[in-house]
């Protein structure tokens, strides 16, 4: 598919010439001004307000260095950024990614899709992403927290809890944002709920380490029962071994779906007879270590050098929750070949749009990760909103609501893509969806 409107064409074309070298960004912005097509087209007063063109310009971008001092003491530059996106309808709200790849590219990307993200949860939440190139593995919680101290120094300059609220994504867990937390209050003299992803003693919401794993399944649950389709002994491969692939793994098997395999950035595991979870949770929330160590307490179990592998193992869903641009063309093929019917994204962006084509034309159910990993994000918004009140809700109550929120996600996917003539693209459904209401809250406030 390529963008044919000529409006959207030629924002598409100012987007490529100023972003030239951020081809993640570019990436993004392509799907989503692909699916938005028709809406704009019935639209003709966004053209008159620059609409499309405001949406894709962050409203700010804050680049800083943060110099620390490693356990050898030696100083270290590593850089930080914050993109605050979109504030129409709250204030920002999305993770921070510590990881070597990290450049502003990608944190724009994130940035740009937690528009949208957010929106479709329904809670009053802006877009917004940041990170760092740093690199956690292999450092000292020494290192980890000198590291989080001097990035919240100057972050701290920038968010605030009706301002901006960071959380956690790649390499960010409970571990950082307790650091990042204590800097901020430190800083601040404040004990606000500035981040999500938060421990339980001091603000955190119960159900929010299980939240985005657990949303992917409620809603590839809900696009699987659409569809005539359920979890029940199906057999799930699962990329990524880091929290959300966790919880898919935890969530999948409670619905009665056998995973059986799991992934890191070194290589794959295939465990024919379903993964053991406790291990794994050992291994790399406990331990910090490799996912090829599972082998060795596992004798059924293989292990794989290199990531693509996985998607050969045959499978009836798969839940890419490791990275951007795991999936290519080719390994969505052998998917498709070994009887994959359906694939639900919990990273952000993992299917390349090369990939999501071969889904789209096979006929396999896809649900977007905009869309299906949505329950992070939820679930801090619900974080947010106990802060607020200083008050904590019970696990039932937060999964409950959690559950609600991602059946919401999938009936909203489903009715913006039959209004539009497109039923069961839920890439179009979520996009569109997504924008509706950033679009009508952007036109209320006039050009800013
Ligand atoms: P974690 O850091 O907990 O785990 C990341 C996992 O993905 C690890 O197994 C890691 O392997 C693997 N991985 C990371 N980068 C690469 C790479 N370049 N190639 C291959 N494997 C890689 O992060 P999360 O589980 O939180 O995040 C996973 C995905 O889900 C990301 O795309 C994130 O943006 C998305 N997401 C996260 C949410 C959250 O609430 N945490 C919410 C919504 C989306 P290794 O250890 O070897 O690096
Ligand atoms: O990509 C995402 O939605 C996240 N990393 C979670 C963001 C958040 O604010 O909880």
């Amino acid at each position: 598919m390529a963008i044919s409107n000529s409006y959207l064409k030629s924002v598409f074309e100012q987007v490529q010439k100023r972003n030239a070298n951020e081809p993640e960004f570019l990436q993004a912005v392509e799907e989503v001004l692909e699916s938005l097509e028709p809406v704009v087209e019935a639209h003709p007063e966004y053209e008159e307000v620059g609409l499309i063109e405001r949406l894709v310009e962050p409203e700010r971008v804050i680049y800083f260095r943060v110099p620390w001092v490693d356990d050898n003491g030696k100083t270290q530059v590593n850089r930080g950024f914050r993109v605050q996106f979109n504030s129409a309808i709250g204030p920002y709200k999305g993770g921070l990614r510590f990881h070597p790849s990290v450049y502003q590219g990608i944190i724009k990307f994130l940035g740009f899709e937690q528009i949208f993200k957010n929106s479709l949860t329904g809670l009053p939440i802006g877009g917004g992403k940041g990170g760092s190139d740093f690199d956690p593995k292999g450092k000292s919680d020494a290192e980890v927290m000198r590291f989080c101290q001097s990035f919240m120094t100057e972050l701290c300059k920038h968010i605030g809890a009706d301002t901006d609220v960071p959380a956690g994504d790649i390499g960010v867990g409970g571990r950082e944002i307790g650091y990042m937390f204590g800097q901020y209050k430190r800083l601040r003299n404040e004990f606000t709920g500035v981040l999500t992803g938060k421990g339980l003693t001091y603000g955190g919401s119960l159900a929010r380490t299980e939240a985005t794993g657990y949303g992917l399944c409620y809603y590839t649950d809900a696009m699987l029962k659409a569809n005539g389709k359920s979890f029940e002994g199906k057999t799930v491969v699962i990329s990524g071994s880091g929290n959300v692939a966790i919880y898919a793994t935890e969530k999948a098997t409670a619905l009665g779906a056998k995973v059986v395999a799991l992934s890191d950035s070194n290589g794959y595991i295939y465990d024919k007879n379903g993964i053991d979870l406790d291990c794994v949770k050992q291994l790399k929330e406990v331990e910090r270590k490799r996912i090829k160590e599972y082998a060795a307490t596992h004798p059924d179990a293989e292990y794989h050098e290199g990531c693509s592998g996985i998607w050969t193992i045959p499978c009836d869903i798969a839940l890419p929750c490791a990275t951007q641009n795991e999936i290519n063309e080719e390994s969505a093929k052998a998917l498709v070949k070994n009887g994959c019917f359906a694939v639900g994204e919990g990273a952000n962006m993992p299917s390349t749009p090369e990939a999501v084509a071969v889904f789209q034309s096979n006929g396999v159910l896809f649900g977007p990760a905009k869309a299906a990993n949505a329950g992070g994000v939820a679930t801090s918004a619900l974080e947010m909103s106990q802060n607020s009140m200083r008050y904590s809700w019970t696990f039932e109550e937060v999964d409950a609501k959690l559950k609600d929120i991602m059946e919401g996600i999938f009936e909203k996917c489903d009715t913006a893509s039959k209004k539009y003539g497109h039923e069961g693209n839920y890439v179009m459904g979520a996009n569109i969806a997504g924008f509706e209401k950033v679009a009508d809250s952007m036109m209320a406030h006039g050009i800013v």
